[in-house]
């Protein structure tokens, strides 16, 4: 089986596709004799996404064990690597992507055991999220090395005084107690701007260069380079470690109508997506990521949700380079069986929040977190279970603000009074009122003005849509039809000019692409609602939003023509 790739989607046997339960990659590798031979060496087995629980040997002793899909996890090996007599080892991974009301996302195992109808032990998973339950491992695993003393963790907060950048940062070091860190911060250019010592401090840049998004400045996404060099003696020996950070410095800040970047109004013009493509199911995949990026560019999008889970860190390294905004949201979907509100769904979410704030607080791109989309928040425990889990997210991080994505009603929703942003999805004349565009103005008016009257926060519209099978078309328009999906979004577009001026704060389609999602009489092989096709082709909707997106650009930030060129190509791909 390839890695990374989902297992689901590369062999022509439809049992696999949909298998449930415990599948087993293993794979023997050989090592430099460093590696095995230097004690003062420290090998480590990283594995960047096993979907979902993941069992971990090496030569066949247990290293790991990991509950959750889309978020790394590692392991240090070095004593099993350094004791045996080979340079090999062997690896061996077992994963189960069995979803239960405990998970995240959550799920339930159902045993159809009537045997008029059904096979003996037949049983299905349910799943209360709309895109195909991929597994296996979606991301490298990968083994490196690092002295045994070394940098553990960095964390980097950022904010800005006149034309002072403040860049404060916390370094952890392991395996050793005694040890001196220098630090230098350095341009683009590679000058070195400020110097600093010891595990945490405060670097003053003067005449900083602030990191903004794509199209809200001339030059976007500017990125310093934070070096931290940790040194110290083991066995008698200097040992170093050494480690690089891109910085960009920026503050985030809400009001109660507005999102400010660097004090400046921001406003998301985004999609939201999908880790998703042909045969490789939600395997890593750079040409795919890359190629999304040009269509972002393409688009004039300037933001996207990472809808309904953590993404690869090489999307977020690239969001920081272009300048393109996150909002960050956790595998919190479908969450809306009233066991999955109870304390051993809470404390998994906890876990889950630190694992992903521990990953990506360091990003600038990302600029929200966001912990849930569409629970059932209008149930009496969702009050408990919200407030937690947003309170422990903001002490976590105190430098974001926190939402997630509801669609309950604005009148009984119980977890929105914690939240910083609403965030709203609405399917007016798709799945209710179907076929009528007409009704979709008055709808949304009411929906806005609902959730401000009730909270005053910033509203950001993050979902709207309408399957769209292409080359399909019908005038009038008919549902399913590119004019439809046309229609509907231009209905959406009247309100939100209106509703933009006050305090809608961003606007998200979805989908970014068609994706795969589970078979159902709604289903025309998987979702539609992209503006692209699963192969990254534009429906007549892309070049609709590609006009007001640009538009927007042009109105709330620096000047642009519709680019000729129309990818990231200007500024090289280095990695
Ligand atoms: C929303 C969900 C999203 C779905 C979308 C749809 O948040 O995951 O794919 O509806 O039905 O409710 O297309």
């Amino acid at each position: 089986m390839p890695v990374p790739s989902s297992f689901n989607d590369v062999s022509q046997d439809g049992q696999l596709r949909h298998f449930i339960g415990w599948v087993w990659y293993e794979r023997e590798v050989t090592l430099p004799q460093r590696w095995t031979q230097d004690p003062s060496t420290r090998v480590v087995l990283r594995i960047g996404s096993a979907h979902y629980y993941a069992i971990v040997w090496v030569n066949g002793v247990h290293v790991a064990e990991h509950e959750g899909g889309h978020l790394p996890f590692e392991a240090d090996i070095s004593k099993l690597v350094q004791s045996g007599p080979l340079d090999s080892c062997r690896i061996t991974i077992a994963i189960n992507n069995t979803l239960t009301p405990h998970t995240l996302p959550p799920g339930t195992i159902r045993y159809q055991n009537d045997a008029s109808k059904y096979p003996k032990g037949y049983f299905v998973q349910d799943i209360n999220f709309d895109f195909f339950n991929y597994a296996g491992l979606h991301r490298p695993v990968l083994l490196y090395t690092t002295p045994t003393a070394y940098i553990d963790d960095i964390t980097i907060n950022t904010d800005v005084d006149r034309d002072t950048g403040l860049v404060s940062y916390q370094i952890s070091v392991q395996g050793s107690e005694h040890f001196e860190l220098e630090v230098r911060l350095m341009d683009e250019d590679g000058k070195v701007v400020v110097q600093g010592s010891g595990a945490q401090g405060l670097l003053l840049v003067p005449a900083a260069h602030l990191w903004w998004p794509y199209l809200m400045h001339e030059h976007p996404a500017y990125l310093y380079s934070l070096e931290v060099r940790m040194t110290t003696q083991a066995a008698g020996r200097p040992v170093s470690d050494f480690y690089v950070l891109p910085v960009g410095i920026r503050t985030v800040q809400v009001t109660h109508n507005q999102f400010l970047i660097n004090e400046q109004p921001f406003y998301f013009h985004g999609v939201n997506k999908h880790e998703d493509s042909d045969i490789r199911g939600k395997g890593f995949d750079w040409p795919l990521l890359v190629k999304d990026f040009n269509l972002l560019r393409w688009l004039g999008a300037n933001s996207f949700r990472t809808s309904h889970y953590p993404y690869a860190e090489e999307v977020m390294q690239l969001c920081d380079r272009y300048g393109i905004v996150v909002i960050d949201e956790c595998p919190g979907v479908g969450i809306v069986l009233s066991q999955s509100f109870g304390n051993e769904s809470l404390q998994h979410h906890l876990e889950v929040m630190e694992e992903l704030v521990r990953r990506d607080k360091n990003h600038p791109a990302v600029v929200m977190w966001s912990v849930a989309n569409e629970p059932a928040s209008n149930l009496e425990p969702a009050g408990y279970y919200f407030k937690t889990l947003i309170t422990h997210t903001k002490a976590l991080d105190p430098s974001r603000p926190v939402t997630f994505v509801t669609n309950s009603n604005y009148a009984t929703d119980r977890g929105v009074p914690y939240v910083d942003v609403i965030c709203v999805n609405s399917y007016f004349s798709w799945y209710h009122d179907f076929g009528h565009l007409e009704v979709i103005q008055p709808q949304l008016q009411t929906q806005f003005e609902s959730w401000y009257k009730t909270y005053q926060k910033p509203i950001i519209q993050s979902e709207y849509g309408a399957e769209t099978i292409p080359g399909f078309h019908e005038d009038p328009p008919l549902m399913f039809s590119e004019e439809y999906q046309k229609g509907l979004l231009q209905q959406y577009h009247l309100v939100l000019d209106q509703k933009r001026k006050e305090y809608v704060v961003g606007e998200l389609i979805w989908n970014f692409a068609d994706f795969m999602t589970n078979q159902s009489p709604t289903r025309a092989i998987g979702n539609r609602k992209g503006i692209f096709t699963r192969q990254r082709q534009p429906k007549s909707a892309a070049f609709l939003l590609r006009d007001r997106y640009w538009k927007l650009a042009n109105e709330t930030g620096s000047h642009h023509s519709v680019p000729e060129l129309q990818s990231f190509g200007t500024r090289p791909f280095t990695f």
